[in-house]
């Protein structure tokens, strides 16, 4: 695996990112702290708010959390919570306000803990996308979230921020769409593992036009780089990774994978294209909380039942990606992703008669020689 001199790992841009936010937090910027791609980050925008993202993504916090919350939880769900509670996490003490929806149980309960210590607005997301009315009462839940914002930050958002706001939000999908399309190119020039690092940082630059910048950048000097390849194959296997986020495990399963002799090309989660391949409606005769709703109700993480929109995207992938194999990730104790690879497993073994392996596994370190095996036989089930 290739990596840039400059190369900037995930929590190095994490702590970069540190400085800007203080910066902006002495500039009297306001900011709301995120948890999920479901979250409008348009209404924040439109507030004149920077988001940032809360999720855990290490060890980090999980023992302090392991006091409030039960130890067979989901690490993405105690990472977070323990930073908050320990004080350990800058962005989550910078944050005027959460913003978070009800998505997976343990999540939405841990906002009631976290409702304790800043004021969180939870969104009541429906649990699936065809029931009469389901799209209606998520234009409702984003007109209130954002009379929360307007309360909580004490501001005033316009119809003309807001379509403001979707017109940018909509250049930044484009940027991110046009790097993820590298990952189709074949032999692919960048690894799966500098590209999600790359995609994750952009969450600690906090304006539009800075986040555009490098991920413009990066996808000039990879389509170079491809040009520069002159059509030779690598005959590295392609793999998908499917399933929960991966900023927890990138390193044992990303990068392990790849030192292995994988490529990883393609992400199915929100790691990866989920939530930025829809973009939000800009007809300007639109009500914009409907082209929200319209937008966000779309994401097809495994919380919505049923979520057909996911196999369907997964087909999609696999074509367009030229993919050999899939790893399935499954963060402990996440029950929508873990009983939703069941259909996963089907669709690529017996329909697309591709290998798969399922790896279920926490933030822990406990596991990588585990892994690191049964990667390693994927690997040469493909070759
Ligand atoms: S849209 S994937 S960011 S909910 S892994 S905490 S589901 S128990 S992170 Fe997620 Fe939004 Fe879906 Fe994406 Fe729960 Fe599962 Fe943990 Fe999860």
């Amino acid at each position: 695996m290739h990596l840039p001199e400059n190369f900037e790992t995930y929590s190095e841009a994490r702590k970069n990112g540190f400085i800007r936010m203080y910066d902006l937090k002495k500039q009297g910027k306001k900011v709301v702290g995120v948890f999920c791609s479901y979250t409008p980050n348009e209404l924040i925008m439109a507030a004149g708010a920077v988001s940032v993202g809360l999720c855990g993504s290490s060890e980090e916090g999980i023992a302090e959390a392991e006091t409030h919350l039960p130890k067979n939880l989901c690490p993405l769900i105690k990472s977070s919570y323990g930073l908050a509670i320990s004080d350990k996490c800058p962005y989550f003490y910078f944050s005027d306000a959460v913003l978070a929806e009800t998505t997976c149980d343990g999540k939405k309960k841990m906002y009631e803990l976290l409702n304790k210590i800043k004021p969180v607005h939870v969104m009541q997301l429906p649990p699936g996308r065809e029931a009469e009315g389901a799209l209606e009462f998520w234009r409702q839940e984003m007109i209130r979230t954002k009379d929360f914002l307007e309360k909580t930050l004490e501001v005033k958002i316009t119809e003309e921020s807001l379509r403001q706001a979707i017109r940018d939000r909509n250049r930044q999908r484009r940027a991110m769409l046009r790097l993820y399309e590298i990952g189709a190119l074949n032999p692919c020039p960048i690894s799966g593992y500098e590209l999600s690092t790359l995609v994750e940082a952009t969450g600690f630059m906090f304006t539009t036009e800075d986040i555009i910048q490098a991920l413009d950048e990066k996808t000039e000097e990879q389509l170079a780089a491809f040009a520069n390849l002159k059509g030779k194959k690598d005959g590295r296997p392609r793999i998908l990774v499917t399933g929960c986020p991966v900023s927890g495990v990138r390193e044992k399963i990303i990068k392990q994978a790849e030192e292995l002799g994988a490529s990883i090309v393609a992400f199915d989660s929100c790691s990866g294209p989920r939530a930025q391949k829809e973009l939000v409606d800009e007809d300007p005769n639109k009500d914009p909380y409907l082209a929200l709703a319209e937008k966000y109700l779309r994401i097809n993480c495994s919380v919505m039942s049923p979520n057909q929109e996911r196999f369907e995207a997964i087909r999609e992938m696999v074509e367009e990606y030229q993919i050999d194999g899939v790893i399935e990730v499954v963060l402990q104790a996440c029950h929508t992703f873990a009983i939703e690879a069941h259909h996963v497993k089907n669709l690529i073994t017996e329909e697309l008669g591709l290998p798969y392996v399922r790896l279920e596994t926490d933030y822990s370190n406990t596991d990588t020689g585990q892994l690191n095996t049964r990667i390693g036989a994927l690997l040469e089930i493909i070759n």
